[in-house]
């Protein structure tokens, strides 16, 4: 990668996700400041710019090409993320492609294909909980022998509720929102997912009786591992991600140290957040530093596009689950020496 004083980042949709990652990037990461954003709504684009002094675009491939974009944040609608990574590379720009890296196996394929083409990493993927000192507390617990064989990932995934008017379906929270838990159980266990059960439930008339807002999912892992795994997108109270491991010796879990306990009046309550985007500001902050930091060094050492197409042949199989009511394979393919980590 070309040293520079600071990388011209640009960023692909300007919604919730892609509006806090600009400003992060212009608020808190040294080395790089916003130089272009692009989003079809024109008065979300403009505001975005006028906030961050970047350059405003309505057209994502006139962003990618602009001389002023070094690399590229891609926040776009989840059917996109595929293609626009696929032209990054193309342009030869380093992408951080918010998840999922595509909306199935094989597109998220033909990324890692791309890169072994290129012969080099250019892709990261937004798997931001990698970035959480939280969930970062349980890997080193678990990495470290504490508490034995890791044996079980325990995952809850709670969101507040789904955006009035979206038009839910199961596979979307599948390939929305599970995504993250197929990732933190490979990441935390260290292992691929070889077999997956879904079952689930319609809790929400608006959605349909077909469409299930609370799944729980059972995998079976390549090393013997297990994991069950909640996840409820209409819950109400609250926002909560929690993750565990369940070792021969003891467990690990995700604390809440972003929320006090509050004792007073004979309750002791903690504040829980109703969205991703404070629950996990910390580690956005961090993944945005870690992926300008190795973009310095010419080494991407974040979440690869091998990660976003091992999380998305175990999605698959999920989706078939809820399709066939039983437990569907992952075929596991050989992951290529590009994408071997370092310990
Ligand atoms: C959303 O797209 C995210 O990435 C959040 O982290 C997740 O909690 C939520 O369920 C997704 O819809």
């Amino acid at each position: 990668m070309r040293s520079r004083s600071s990388w011209g980042i640009g960023v692909i949709g300007t919604g919730g996700m892609g509006t806090r990652h600009v400003e992060n990037i212009h608020r808190y990461i040294k080395g790089a400041h916003v130089a272009a954003v692009m989003d079809v709504d024109h008065s979300r684009a403009a505001h975005a710019a006028e906030e961050s002094g970047a350059q405003p675009f309505d057209n994502a491939h006139a962003l990618i090409h602009c001389p002023e974009v070094d690399a590229v944040v891609i926040a776009a609608p989840d059917p996109l993320h595929a293609e626009l990574t696929l032209a990054c590379l193309e342009a030869g720009k380093p992408v951080l492609c918010e998840k999922p890296l595509a909306t199935t196996a094989a597109d998220a394929r033909r990324v890692v294909d791309a890169e072994l083409t290129l012969g080099r990493r250019m892709v990261q993927v937004g798997f931001m909980r990698h970035y959480d000192p939280a969930h970062q507390a349980v890997k080193t617990a678990v990495d470290s022998g504490q508490i034995g064989r890791p044996l079980l990932f325990k995952g809850i995934h709670r969101n507040a509720q789904v955006a009035p008017g979206f038009d839910l379906t199961s596979d979307f929270v599948v390939l929305s929102s599970l995504t993250h838990d197929l990732e933190s159980a490979r990441w935390l266990l260290g292992q691929e997912a070889v077999e997956v059960y879904v079952s689930g439930t319609a809790t929400t008339p608006e959605f349909g009786p077909e469409v299930w807002d609370l799944q729980v999912v059972q995998i079976r892992f390549q090393g013997g591992g297990l994991a069950s795994i909640e996840v409820y997108v209409s819950a109400h109270y609250g926002y909560e991600v929690v993750a565990e491991v369940v070792g021969e010796r003891g467990t690990a879990t995700t604390g809440n140290g972003h929320a006090p306990w509050i004792r007073r009046e004979g309750t002791c309550s903690r504040p829980i957040g109703s969205d991703w985007l404070a629950r996990f500001q910390t580690a956005y902050v961090a993944e945005l530093r870690d992926w300008v930091a190795s973009l310095s060094r010419g080494d991407l050492s974040g979440p690869d596009a091998w990660d976003g197409y091992m999380t998305l042949l175990a999605a698959e199989a999920c989706i078939r689950s809820i399709r066939s009511g039983g437990p569907e394979r992952v075929t596991v393919p050989e992951r290529p020496p590009l994408y071997t980590r370092r310990a």
